[in-house]
């Protein structure tokens, strides 16, 4: 990839309405506030998306967090500082300890420039093998049975590939045990504990092994490596790790210690999509099911999820839903269902454009951080 000499930064806020709450065993979320980093360069702009919450209760990062280390810290290294190779950015900013999230961002804003100062697509830099990719949703946790059963088979009539429920303690055995029993064996099934149990719930989570599911996502802590191991050996449903993954390193890891037979890659949670392509490779080397996750992504996270979940290892369907899942008016155009599929998008970099008087309507907070002007120079 070409050097592209950074020239400014703009960060934005964005808060961005929900079609319908979302909960989680750890919120109950009716916007999205996201923050969105555009890169300006002397060849082209970039687009970067940050995922963080604006609570830090997914992991240690949040909005006020992420805007402060992107503005003091990330841009800093950046800016000024002659040509940056987008492939190196990661290595520019390792001295910044964890902010995972908001490095991934600035990372993906300038490999966007990048490809687009050369017309590359996202996809077919980082090895894409296929245009559509199969299309799950994760339905949140519900007040009532029947209302779980009437948004799923509603996802299900709209094509979805495959279920995915949140579960906490009280919210569990029961509304999966319904929906298998609904739907039948053919419903591709698993469900996401958000961390919510302990070891001491193994007797309990092994109810979930005569569900068929295709696998049962961090039912423990975040750092539950070795406890995870001991879960795995009690139950039959594979386990997936999306939390505790947080680099190729770990991931590697958590593989050989038998604590997860499946991965959740998210780009946010690792670093950026360079390293979220590593990890694949390492589920890959070690026949690991990989699948790609989301985290209520805008169209511009929507369509690098795309373009990741396109490489050879992906191999179950992940959490990249029509953006009308979340949104009913994106800042980019929507993606869409395509028999249950989300198209892989093929233009130069993202793909994707932001349409600027949605993105001014949800912006909430926006700054331009530019390059310190050259001493010795006068203009
Ligand atoms: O389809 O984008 C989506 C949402 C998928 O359930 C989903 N994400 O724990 O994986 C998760 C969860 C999440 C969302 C976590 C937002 C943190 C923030």
């Amino acid at each position: 990839m070409i050097p592209l000499t950074p020239t400014g930064f703009e960060t934005r806020v964005l808060r961005i309405p929900l079609v319908t709450p979302f909960e989680t065993s750890f919120a109950r979320q009716t916007e999205r506030e996201v923050i969105l980093v555009r890169a300006v360069t002397q060849d082209a702009e970039g687009w970067g998306e940050c995922v963080t919450m604006p609570v830090p209760l997914y992991s240690s990062e949040h909005t006020e967090g992420a805007w402060d280390v992107l503005h003091r810290f990330l841009y800093p290294a950046l800016l000024g500082n002659g040509p940056v190779n987008p492939l190196l950015v990661a290595g520019r900013l390792e001295h910044v300890v964890g902010h995972r999230m908001a490095k991934a961002a600035v990372e993906l804003s300038l490999v966007d420039a990048g490809l687009r100062a050369t017309g590359e697509s996202f996809a077919s830099f980082l090895g894409a093998e296929r245009t559509f990719v199969p299309s799950g949703v994760s339905v949140g946790i519900m007040s009532t049975l029947d209302e779980l059963l009437s948004t799923v088979q509603d996802y299900l009539d709209q094509g979805y590939a495959r279920i995915k429920i949140k579960i906490k303690p009280g919210w569990d055995v029961e509304p999966t045990r319904l929906l298998r029993e609904t739907f039948g064996d053919g419903l591709l099934l698993q469900v996401d504990a958000n961390a919510a149990y302990t070891l001491a719930d193994a007797r309990l989570l092994r109810r979930l092994d005569d569900l068929d599911l295709l696998l049962i996502e961090q039912p423990l802590a975040e750092d539950d490596l070795r406890q995870h191991a001991e879960l795995a050996k009690q139950l039959r449903t594979p386990i997936c790790l999306d939390e505790s993954i947080v680099s190729a390193k770990v991931a590697a890891d958590a593989i050989v210690l038998g604590a997860t037979q499946a991965i959740n890659i998210k780009a946010g949670r690792v670093g950026g999509y360079l390293e979220a392509a590593r990890i694949h490779q390492v589920a890959l080397a070690h026949g690991i099911p990989a699948w790609c996750g989301g985290m209520l992504e805008t169209g511009i996270g929507r369509a690098a999820n795309a373009a990741l979940a396109a490489l050879p290892g992906f191999t179950l369907p992940g959490d990249i839903s029509a953006s009308d899942r979340f949104y009913a008016q994106d800042i980019t155009a929507p993606f869409v269902l395509d028999e249950g599929r989300i198209a892989v998008p093929t233009g130069p970099g993202l793909g994707v454009e932001v349409d600027p008087v949605r993105l001014e309507e949800v912006t909430v907070r926006s700054e331009w951080t530019r390059a310190p002007s050259r001493p010795g120079r006068t203009s």
